[in-house]
């Protein structure tokens, strides 16, 4: 018997975290009675004057949202990071090991109106996101080594709120994920001579096995070492090392990405799609001045769904104790993915 990928499980490796998952696609035969997650909320209004992200509202804590009618950022009124704390007592104990943080929480609204998504919204407000995104990172790079945004799409990913938005959480402090990420590819461009993931974009643009979809600058694929059923990457043609070096036509491309990208994920099982999605390159603040050249500039897209609008992925048993585990390959999600229609079903059916 000879080795197919779609019937016999394997393990792959992860080069940018140096980890492995496994890979069991004859799982997918298998009979789920399991929990069924509510579908989104469907009936969202355009405006509610009881939601803390929307014009004109007053929030919580007293302040006011201005009538934006673009993009909106704030100071997170709750952050799980502030600038200015006392720092924990040194202490050369390897079991009790404590170190400083600090930082600063945003939330980025990217649209006045309550009822859209990202791909729902034209090119040009995908656009005005992408440069709002660039904005904050230049700000908070100045004075931060890691700046974070990330968007929590939908309850099931734990959104807390309809509006569409973002978070950005700047650290003075490498995150595991992205100092995992660092170290992995420092060590490919030492033992190549290249960046891992512009090798790996000219792979997969060879072997358009995992390839979703793609323009002159941008690269979408489930990675090869995917973890979640649908998870994605976009990856750039050309190496930038952070997003605020991209050009104007790279922004608008990757505006075009996002959408055509977030449009699949939404016809997939016809529903608002949920996912964690977030963008990582170059560390930034004393980093600006260093040789990074071995990052390249990309996004992440964790999206939880399997089978369904209401059946999840569950990280948990094996995942926790073990290792990650997929049931569908790499490939089969690439492709289904691949031939999704690019129109959003709300905007064919009129729905
Ligand atoms: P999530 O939906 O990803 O949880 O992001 C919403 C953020 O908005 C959340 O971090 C903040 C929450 O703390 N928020 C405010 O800062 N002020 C508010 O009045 C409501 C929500």
């Amino acid at each position: 018997m000879s080795f197919e990928a779609t019937e016999h499980q394997h393990v792959r490796f992860n080069p940018l975290r140096g980890d492995w998952v496994l890979v069991s696609p004859h799982r997918m035969k298998r009979p789920w009675a399991g929990q069924v997650e509510r579908p989104a909320e469907v009936d969202i209004p355009i405006h509610d004057p009881t939601n803390p992200l929307c014009p004109r509202v007053t929030r919580p804590n007293g302040q006011v949202n201005p009538d934006y009618e673009s993009t909106f950022v704030f100071t997170n009124d709750f952050p799980a990071l502030l600038e200015e704390v006392p720092s924990p007592p040194v202490s050369d104990d390897p079991l009790f090991c404590a170190g400083q943080a600090r930082g600063t929480c945003r939330v980025m609204c990217f649209h006045p109106h309550t009822n859209i998504t990202l791909p729902l919204m034209t090119q040009k407000e995908v656009r005005a996101v992408i440069d709002r995104w660039i904005m904050e990172l230049e700000d908070l790079g100045k004075k931060y080594i890691w700046v974070q945004i990330f968007e929590n799409k939908g309850a099931v990913m734990g959104c807390s709120n309809p509006h569409p938005h973002c978070q950005i959480w700047a650290s003075s402090f490498m995150p595991n994920e992205a100092q995992l990420k660092d170290t992995n590819q420092r060590q490919y461009f030492l033992d190549h001579g290249t960046p891992m993931l512009m090798d790996y974009v000219a792979r997969e643009l060879e072997k358009k096995e995992r390839l979703v979809v793609t323009n002159d600058h941008w690269v979408v694929v489930v990675p090869y070492w995917a973890v979640w059923p649908y998870e994605t990457m976009i990856l750039p043609r050309r190496h930038v090392i952070r997003m605020t070096e991209i050009s104007n036509a790279e922004k608008d491309s990757l505006a075009d990405i996002i959408k055509r990208l977030t449009t699949k994920y939404d016809n997939l099982f016809k529903c608002s799609f949920p996912y964690s999605m977030g963008w990582h390159g170059a560390p930034t603040g004393l980093k600006l001045e260093s040789d990074e050249k071995h990052w390249v500039f990309h996004g992440c897209y964790y999206p939880p769904l399997l089978r369904s609008a209401t059946i999840k992925k569950f990280m948990v048993g094996y995942e926790m104790l073990a290792q990650a585990q997929r049931d569908l390959t790499a490939e089969q999600a690439a492709q289904k993915l691949r031939e999704l229609p690019e129109i959003h079903y709300k905007l064919v059916n009129n729905e």
